[in-house]
């Protein structure tokens, strides 16, 4: 009987939190409450800001040429994130320059951007959490001589002239690129039916 009473006591605690309820529970089992409800607030909440990482992930003209464009967005599907963005398209010296000025001075930069406007582009944006991080993993390797079995570089190209797949390689990074690539209303903020399962997690 007692052991009821603790006990609904408690169900009443965890979801109503009045003062009555609490003088009524044992210490412990108060401060087992309380750290389980915040620590699932604060996860639920961590995990709902973390979600909203974006990345931009381009199949450049090589991949589009070898048909890759398909087996490239499974992928991404495949592994848990969001598409919320997508375009083909022939990309400008301008766009192109912005986006590797970090490679200005480098010997390869003419015969890059030769290779990038070669011909059409396939740009993405996707959303999820750690996204930026686990899509560079997921590409390998920026040589893919080097890239693991089983990335992107890895399956599908040797040299890294010709290496199939862009991803942005940090949070700020990514933010710039997408700014660069997309307008702000062509990227969709829309609900998967089952992102509960990795927004609880
Ligand atoms: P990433 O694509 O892995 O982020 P970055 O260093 O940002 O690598 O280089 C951008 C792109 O420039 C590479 O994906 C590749 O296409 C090209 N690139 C990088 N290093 C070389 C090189 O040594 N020779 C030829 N092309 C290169
Ligand atoms: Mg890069």
């Amino acid at each position: 009987m007692l052991r009821r009473r603790v006990f609904h006591a408690a169900l009443q605690q965890l979801f109503t939190g009045t003062q009555e309820t609490e003088r009524a529970l044992p210490c412990g089992l108060l401060c087992a409450l309380r750290g389980g409800r915040s620590l699932d607030l604060h996860r639920h909440k961590s995990s709902l800001l973390d979600v909203r990482e974006r990345t931009l992930i381009a199949v450049k003209p090589d991949g589009v040429q070898r048909r890759l464009i398909g087996q490239i967005i499974q992928r991404f599907e495949q592994r848990g994130f969001k598409l919320v963005g997508l375009k083909m398209l022939q990309a400008t010296q301008d766009v192109l320059s912005e986006h590797y000025c970090h490679l200005r001075t480098k010997p390869f930069y003419g015969n890059l951007l030769h290779y990038m406007t070669s011909g059409p582009l396939v740009v993405m944006v996707w959303e999820g959490h750690n996204v930026v991080q686990t899509s560079r993993t997921m590409v390998g390797n920026t040589n893919p001589a080097e890239a693991l079995a089983g990335t992107v570089r890895g399956d599908f190209s040797i040299h890294v002239s010709r290496n199939v797949v862009h991803a942005s390689d940090s949070v700020e990074g990514a933010q710039k690129e997408i700014q660069l690539w997309f307008q702000t209303k062509d990227l969709l903020d829309w609900d998967l039916w089952d992102q509960t399962s990795t927004d609880d997690v």
